[in-house]
């Protein structure tokens, strides 16, 4: 009786992803099946610029297919409205089904809650009005309940159809549409929400390791977190997804026909499934928690970040040691190996700030505890690592040994008299395994008390070991077993019905049971945010953990992340693998981090499973040279890829690229500065910069820092040139200032081994400084512009300033910012905030295309020496010696 006739391929949502579904059980819950699918051609060749990817690997887009066999039917009856009122802050509304979804537990009578929390954002939150669920507690959002006057969005409600609709009010498109998707579904552990879009153009709802534009040709994704490195297509998984991986962003942000963007952030911590199908459309759900979703107007791509990240907690500033180059690899092995490969890497003159350890400083694998037979000397280490101004950085895990004789291992005895540890349901402390502990149990970072004792650790490892952040691992959090030694219970919670195509098939594979018990709820719900939780206490709360300890700024790198997580700290990509697809494949990795508010993020240059090679090595280099932070790093069963180790080769470029690194990190910080202030990316994607421009849409193989440079990197072995888009426009050659005029296509840059193409944007002034070995040293010269005016000759920029560690230095304005205006002929400095008062000095110039000889330059009035090149009509001037902090013009003719 349903109508299951001529409905579209395109339009078949998925009514039976629960359990084995067959004919009976999908007829019996009202729903139409069919199991031969004639799979149509797609619409749109997917990406459009594959052409200039690396061919090695796997393609994506070459994946099996996910069409459902059991789909809704056109007059399927699932909720309406019963009545709906407007309120102060939008609408109240209640829903109504009366037959069942077929999933367990439908919760019949639903509210439903829209907040027009601003002009570009909504939230509408259904809940179940008859008894609380699990709501997820942090990041901590606003809360609004003041209507807001105007809004950029329309809401429409089509109450016999349960289903409603938001609407770009400035050209009527509707951006969030459930009307005739997926239907509103909402059971125990079964929420379902669906949406057509606008465009195909959707990007998002990581982590996963793919190309930056999402798929929408029946494309599933699965968010729950997991250890487990990243490669694509699995084969445990004959369904279609992109495997889970450490993190979960339930965020995606899709472009409009009309030219403009837009965000949604579904704020929900379970496990979670998203569909994506070529209608286009997507269809999201989850295993608990409520629906709780934020929509963001934009229009453009930055405003979208910033109302996402006001949402979920801005970027942290991180110290301007951080920017510096990392290095790392598990399995030095000893202090001496380190000492050795650090001081290498130091003569070969690479600029290098940053030295790590992982595990294998620890004795046993044991948190805060050091080897002392292979890691001895570690703190006198560390000690000349500070002397030469560097940093050093090592691993912690979240897991902590519980097989441990009383009074002998301070984390364990601590943590049970504390009772800071997840529990089982015996109210013990849950116990896993990880590393050669014979048990291991978690702390529960939800705990009110867990911040002091993970406090008090890191107080106590840091009097032995003088450590200057925290690099946390294993925190999805990785369970060598899966649950507990005897697995999990058969239960529902440990089971449900529905649970996507996760690794390991089941919620607790290779983590704790979902039964575990957190002070704020069960694992199965707190579970995606346990690196996010520990991120927090590792930061700094109430009285304890990194900012306390140093009175400094911290500095974080984690696995794990979940939306929040960047106001706290920063993420790196795990354990990717060292080829040609993964070095690729890694650009799309930075760029979604940084639309989910983490621009502190990288990859482990050169690549860390498997043996890496001096070529792909060399190009690894230059593209980390470029990655926000930068770090190397190995496993322990790989050869040694540290630059030196590879030959004289790989450590020109490196020290080449690192090197444009250096020079440009004062516009690299004032990029971190505008993305705490405001939330925007630091890396960004072309499209960010050039909306208007659609070929820009699926470009993953290069990428922006901020507005103004655009990095092209080599992703192929044995070529010396990279096939490059370019904008309409100018732009400028880095390395010898030349004008490039970009007219929207490819262009061949040259890219001989030791070099990497940057291009800078016109319109623009950099700020730039002298490189250095050390940030330290880089620090105590004084700053440089470069000016790249636009076709009209115009530019401008910023500079942010402050001692580069100090705690709050933005909030409480202990900084200085200056900010660049030019136009033909004339550069105006103007210092709008002086709070950091150490003297900083503008020493050089470079301003590009300057088309006359020039006969003169004055700094404010008094006529200063420079040179002028005819060939690619740089002007240059040095020795200017002028205090940034008080205003003054620059003028040639
Ligand atoms: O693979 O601590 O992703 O960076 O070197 C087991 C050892 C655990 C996983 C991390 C990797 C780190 C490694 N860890």
């Amino acid at each position: 009786s349903q109508q299951c006739t001529d409905i579209p391929l395109t339009m078949r949502f998925d009514c039976h992803p629960d359990n084995e579904a067959s004919q009976t059980s999908c007829e019996e819950r009202g729903c139409c099946w069919k199991e031969e699918v004639e799979i149509p051609e797609r619409q749109h060749p997917f990406p459009a610029p594959r052409l200039h990817r690396p061919t090695h690997g796997p393609a994506l887009e070459d994946l099996p297919l996910n069409v459902p066999f059991c789909y809704y039917p056109r007059d399927y009856q699932g909720y309406s409205f019963v009545n709906y009122t407007s309120e102060d802050h939008g609408y109240t509304g209640y829903l109504k089904r009366d037959t069942a979804s077929g999933f367990f537990g439908d919760i019949n009578v639903l509210k439903m809650d829209v907040f027009f929390e601003t002009e570009t954002r909504l939230r509408i939150k259904i809940t179940d009005p008859a008894r609380a669920r699990w709501e997820t507690p942090i990041p901590h959002v606003p809360d609004v309940t003041k209507p807001v006057n105007k809004t950029s969005y329309g809401f429409e409600i089509h109450e016999v159809d349960g289903a409603f609709t938001i609407t770009r009010k400035s050209n009527g498109l509707p951006i969030f549409d459930t009307l005739d998707m997926a239907p509103l579904t909402y059971a125990e552990q079964f929420l379902q929400l669906s949406t057509s879009l606008p465009s195909e153009y959707i990007y998002g709802f990581g982590e996963h390791l793919e190309g930056l534009l999402l798929d929408t040709y029946w494309k599933r994704r699965v968010l729950w977190n997991v250890d487990e490195a990243p490669v694509v297509g699995v084969s445990a998984f004959p369904k279609l997804l992109q495997n889970n991986l450490y993190g979960s962003h339930p965020f995606y942000l899709a472009l409009e026909p009309g030219g403009n963007a837009h965000g949604v952030f579904l704020l929900n911590s379970n496990a979670l499934d998203v569909v994506l199908q070529p209608h286009p459309a997507l269809t999201m759900r989850a295993l608990g928690g409520i629906i709780d979703l934020y929509v963001f107007l934009g229009p453009t791509p930055n405003a979208v970040i910033s109302q996402y990240t006001e949402v979920i907690g801005r970027p942290f500033l991180p110290p301007y040691w951080s920017l510096g180059y990392h290095q790392c690899r598990y399995g030095y092995g000893s202090v001496n190996r380190t000492h050795e490969v650090w001081q290498r890497t130091r003569n070969a003159g690479i600029p290098f700030d940053v030295q790590w350890n992982d595990i294998d400083y620890m004795k046993d694998n044991k948190d805060f505890t050091v080897d002392d037979v292979h890691y001895g000397g570690l703190s006198e280490f560390v000690n000349e690592v500070h002397l030469a101004g560097m940093h050093y950085v090592p691993i912690i895990d979240p897991g902590i040994s519980a097989a441990e004789q009383p009074h002998t291992y301070p984390p364990w005895d601590e943590g049970v008299s504390l009772g800071v540890f997840i529990r089982n349901s015996s109210n013990m402390p849950f116990i896993g395994k990880v590393w050669n502990p014979v048990a291991t149990t978690w702390p529960d970072f939800t705990h009110p008390l867990a911040a002091y004792y993970w406090g008090r650790q890191m107080m106590r490892f840091h009097n032995q070991i003088p450590i200057d952040g925290a690099w946390i691992d294993m925190n999805e959090p990785s369970n060598f077993w899966s649950g507990s030694f005897n697995g999990c219970k058969e239960t529902k919670l440990e089971k449900p019905d529905f649970v996507p195509p996760v690794h390991g098939d089941v919620l607790f594979y290779h983590t704790l049971c979902m039964s575990a018990r957190h002070h704020l709820g069960l694992h199965y719900n707190l579970h995606n945010l346990f690196g996010f939780t520990e991120t927090i206490a590792t930061n700094a709360f109430d009285d304890s953990a990194l900012q306390i300890i140093r009175s400094k700024r911290p500095f974080i790198i984690s696995r794990s992340t979940y939306p929040g997580q960047g106001h706290y700290g920063g993420h790196w990509t795990g354990d990717v693998y060292s080829d040609w697809f993964n070095l690729w494949q890694s650009i799309a990795g930075i760029l979604n981090f940084n639309m989910y508010g983490i621009p502190m993020v990288g990859a482990d240059i050169c690549g860390f499973n498997g043996n890496t090679t001096a070529n792909l090595c060399l190009r690894w280099m230059q593209l980390g040279a470029f990655y926000p932070f930068s770090r190397n790093h190995n496993t322990d069963d790989a050869f040694d890829q540290d630059p030196v180790a590879l030959g004289e080769d790989v450590v020109v470029a490196a020290r080449n690229a690192l090197t444009q690194r250096y020079m440009l990190l004062p516009y690299l910080y004032s990029l971190f500065f505008n993305a705490h202030l405001t939330g925007e990316p630091v890396a960004r994607p072309l499209f960010f910069q050039f909306l208007k421009d659609r070929r820009t849409y699926a470009i993953d193989t290069q990428f922006m820092w901020g507005p103004a440079l655009m990095i092209s990197p080599v992703l192929k072995e044995h070529v010396t040139s990279v096939q490059a888009y370019i904008p309409h426009g100018f732009w400028y050659d880095w390395y010898d200032g030349n004008l490039i005029e970009g007219e929207g296509d490819y262009m061949n840059l040259d890219a001989p081994r030791d070099k990497i193409p940057l291009l800078v944007r016109g319109g623009y002034i950099l700020p730039v400084s002298k490189p250095a070995n050390t940030t330290t040293d880089s620090r105590k010269n004084g700053i440089g512009v470069l000016v790249a005016p636009s076709e009209f000759g115009r530019a401008s920029g910023e500079f942010y300033w402050d001692d580069g560690e100090a705690v709050d230095t933005v909030e409480s304005k202990m900084y200085s910012h200056v900010q660049f205006v030019s136009g033909p002929g004339i550069v105006n400095f103007n210092c709008t905030r002086a709070g950091y008062t150490a003297p900083i000095t503008l020493d050089y110039m470079y301003i590009l295309n300057v088309s006359s000889n020039v006969t003169k330059v004055d700094v404010s009035g008094r006529k200063v020496h420079f040179q002028y090149d005819e060939s690619n009509k740089v002007l240059s001037v040095s020795d200017i010696g002028k205090n940034l902090l008080k205003p003054f013009t620059v003028t040639w003719k």
